[in-house]
């Protein structure tokens, strides 16, 4: 049987600390090339290198029943008129789904599908459950004035894959307009910034 460590790990809702998980942090300097305005990141990089954000990962057994769960905190704030983000990833096995559960502040997730690039904005607040499903990239962001936290649990065999959303990032952008959190093609916004 399990030991009660195994089974049981507390949180904090509010700074997504998990007791005695370290926990991965990820500053702007981490996130280059996911920001479509390179000057206003460049700037933000040149007066600082703020954290972005920090996810602590609770993973134990990899069996092919076991799951995987991380507790995140994206921090508010923004590049330009887009909103901080996570890297963003496909799972490395690619069927691998995932739900998402805020726990604190305001935010989005933005899904992609894989193969037809068909693009969602999902809100993620507390008391919501985001289905992200297989073949599908994530990313989640901050629209909201205070720390995001959230929990994702996954199977223990999904992994990351990083790489191809590295190559060429999300084909959509959330950015801040009147007020608001709009998805928008971000082929369009890279226009509206070289003009
Ligand atoms: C893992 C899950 C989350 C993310 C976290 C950070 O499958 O989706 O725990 O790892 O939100 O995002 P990223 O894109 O930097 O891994
Ligand atoms: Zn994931």
């Amino acid at each position: 049987m399990h030991s009660i460590a195994q089974l049981l790990s507390c949180f904090d809702p509010v700074t997504g600390n998990i007791a005695g998980v370290p926990a991965t942090q990820r500053r702007l300097e981490d996130l280059r090339g996911c920001f479509a305005d390179a000057a206003a990141y460049e700037a933000a990089l040149a007066a600082g290198n703020p954290l972005l954000y920090r996810v602590a990962s609770v993973e134990p057994a990899a069996g092919p029943g076991d799951l995987h769960y991380g507790v995140g905190c994206l921090m508010p704030g923004k590049i330009g008129a887009e909103y901080f983000l996570t890297k963003g990833h496909l799972h490395s096995w690619r069927q691998a789904a995932e739900i998402y559960i805020g726990l604190a502040g305001e935010g989005v997730m933005l899904l992609e599908d894989e193969s037809s690039g068909e693009s969602r904005m999902v809100p993620l607040r507390p008391h919501q459950a985001v289905y992200v499903p297989g073949h599908t990239a994530h990313r989640t962001i901050n629209t909201g004035t205070m720390p995001l936290t959230y929990v994702g649990i996954y199977p223990a065999h999904a992994g990351h894959d990083y790489a191809a959303i590295a190559r060429r990032n999300f084909r959509c952008a959330v950015i801040e307009q009147d007020g608001h959190p709009v998805m928008i093609e971000r082929s369009e916004l890279l226009k509206t910034l070289a003009s």
